[in-house]
């Protein structure tokens, strides 16, 4: 009985917390922030809707003409002619700029989903004792990653870095890097393939060749601590990593300390700050260059120092009350054929509006980690950042492999942004409608934020639910998450979805818990730009969105508990989802700005409602 008994128990925390611990998850590798050789530019590629690079009929191995990662000169073994022959050739493959999402690259690859091959040759610098990496930014969703014929490494999830070694599979001269690429989603894929925005496969973000030493620093951090210090450390990774001399120094604040790595390779910091450390706020984004230093490695980041805590109902940036003054963004740049290209100036473009255009000091990155530039920028600029794992409508509750692939996903994201002043919200998902298993899901993804990063907000987008009491509708939030959450944030469409007029909002009752600071991550009706109708009744017409804003923003400033908001969203964006043939054509249009940046009317409602909290 007693074994059975402990079986049984066994059983449960395995349910409840997946399979991996949490020290366990960090990625064997991160070199965040190195620059590295960027491999930008011009790729070759082969389309493999039916996989036959990756697999033969009945799952057997792929047929060797078909394996599109060989190391082989098709041309030349062509030329010499005999029995051998191949169906594929990536020498001479069509080309597309990496990164990029193939979906808008080509016309016939708008709504490709499935596996694509990618070969880019390049020649490495002398190693001469170093080691060398590849880090992608980002490949959507799946990546198998081959160098000169020999797979290097594989990751799964669309969104997140990943490093592979290459030291010992690269040759002097021309190298042949080929990466098959998998855009396909199911049920047990995180997201799953049922979402509100574009498929965008391809190798999306930037990819580095990286050059260290045979013992080298992984990984370093540095943050302002709730009781004045600065506390971080270094990581080092190699042969050489435990008992060397390490040295922390921020120029500008007179900071040099020294230390010795343990035998794990990681030394600690933690130093009272100095008088004169200036604060980052999103009025006053002040970032120090940080340097970490061993005898032969040195890396240096741009870091802000700043708290972030919540104090009963109240968000406390720096110790004061802040409102989160936002709106929420997907990765997809300005113009006509986005194709997920985030680069500095396209992501300056996106978040000046929030920061110049919208007074807003606050950004929800939905519905997944963007891209690294972004969220640097947000650092530069000052603005406060929502950061989200795509934990979205659905996932395998049950199934903890999957809460494993989540939280990966979360860790990876955790030890890329750590030392991002920025991001003060690390959110666990969006809209999963109540149960039980998928409360025991993101109850175990909470303990996970909340053991990798202590320092940070946990949140979540909730679902609503809307009664009717004494005739009067009421809107209430009981979800049994909350207690799991340091900020209650919450996705409202009355007005939009559902019954009620644009006059009843205002008079709308909330109903929530009054202990906790309350998060509009949501709100939005979609307009076509340049639709109008001064009745303001018909849907789609800017003055129905113009509308539904004034009177969501009435209804907001009667709860007394709302700490910030995030309207849905910046920008119109790309969904297949979306085909209502006059007014979307494949395009949710619930953004303030057109997809080329015309701005709604609704956009100078919200701005001039910003202007006014800044009083
Ligand atoms: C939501 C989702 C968001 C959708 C939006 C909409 O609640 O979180 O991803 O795009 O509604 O437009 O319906």
């Amino acid at each position: 009985m007693r074994i059975m008994r402990a079986l049984m128990a066994m059983v449960l925390v395995w349910l409840v917390a997946g399979t991996v611990a949490a020290q366990d998850l960090r990625p064997r590798v991160l070199l965040t922030g190195r620059s590295g050789d960027d491999l930008s530019g011009q790729w070759t590629y082969s389309k493999d809707l039916y996989r036959t690079g990756l697999t033969d009929i009945n799952g057997w191995v792929a047929k060797s003409r078909m394996q599109r990662y060989r190391d082989v000169d098709v041309a030349a073994e062509e030329a010499r002619g005999g029995a051998t022959f191949f169906e594929f050739d990536l020498d001479r493959g069509p080309q597309m700029g990496i990164p990029g999402a193939w979906n808008s690259a080509e016309a016939e690859l708008r709504y490709y989903n499935g596996l694509i091959w990618f070969q880019r040759k390049f020649t490495p610098q002398a190693l001469e004792g170093r080691r060398a990496f590849l880090r992608f930014e980002a490949v959507n969703y799946r990546a198998y990653v081959y160098l000169n014929g020999k797979e290097v490494g594989r990751h799964e999830g669309g969104f997140t870095p990943f490093v592979v070694e290459i030291t010992d599979a690269l040759r002097s001269g021309e190298n042949r890097l080929t990466v098959g690429v998998d855009s396909r989603h199911d049920d047990q894929s995180i997201p799953t393939e049922i979402t509100d925005w574009d498929l965008y496969g391809g190798i999306t973000r930037p990819v580095r060749v990286i050059y260290t030493p045979a013992t080298f620093i992984d990984d370093a951090t540095l943050e302002l601590t709730g009781d004045g210090r600065l506390a971080g450390g270094i990581q080092l990774s190699g042969p050489g990593a435990a008992g060397q001399a390490v040295t922390l120094t921020v120029a500008r604040l007179g900071v040099t300390v020294r230390a010795t790595t343990d035998a794990t390779g990681y030394a600690a910091f933690d130093l009272k700050a100095p008088r004169g450390l200036q604060r980052w706020s999103p009025e006053t984004p002040v970032l120090y260059d940080v340097g970490f230093a061993t005898a032969d490695d040195r890396v240096s980041d741009r870091i802000g120092f700043r708290t972030i805590a919540v104090k009963g109902n109240e968000i406390l940036l720096n110790g004061k009350p802040v409102f989160l003054r936002g709106v929420s963004m997907h990765e997809e740049e300005l113009g006509s054929n986005p194709g997920r290209i985030i680069n500095e100036a396209s992501a300056r473009a996106l978040l000046s509006e929030i920061k110049y255009g919208l007074n807003g000091n606050y950004v929800r990155l939905s519905h997944y980690p963007h891209s690294e530039v972004t969220v640097r920028l947000a650092d530069e600029m000052g603005l406060l950042v929502w950061s989200e794992i795509p934990v979205y409508w659905t996932a395998d509750w049950d199934n903890p492999a999957v809460l494993d692939k989540a939280r990966r996903v979360q860790a990876e994201t955790i030890y890329r942004d750590r030392n991002r002043a920025s991001v003060i919200i690390w959110s666990i998902g969006n809209e999963t409608p109540v149960s039980e298993p998928r409360t025991r899901f993101h109850s175990a993804l909470s303990d996970t934020v909340r053991s990798l990063d202590p320092s940070r907000l946990i949140g979540a987008a909730l679902l609503v639910e809307r009664k009717t009491v004494d005739g009067h509708p009421v809107i209430e939030i009981a979800d049994p998450l909350l207690p799991k959450l340091d900020v209650m944030a919450v996705n409202t469409y009355a007005g939009w979805y559902g019954d009620d007029g644009l006059d009843d909002l205002p008079g709308m009752v909330w109903d929530v818990p009054a202990d906790k600071p309350l998060i509009f991550s949501e709100f939005g009706a979609d307009a076509l730009a340049g639709y109008f109708d001064p009745t303001a009744t018909h849907k789609f017409s800017e003055d129905y969105q113009a509308q539904y804003y004034r009177r969501t923003l009435a209804m907001a400033d009667r709860i007394g508990n709302l700490r910030g908001m995030s309207p849905w969203i910046l920008k119109d964006f790309r969904s297949p989802r979306r085909e209502h043939p006059v007014y979307q054509n494949g395009w949710n249009r619930k953004g303030l700005l057109s997809e080329t940046g015309e701005r709604k009317m609704a956009f100078e409602i919200l701005a001039d409602y910003y202007k006014d909290k800044l009083h």
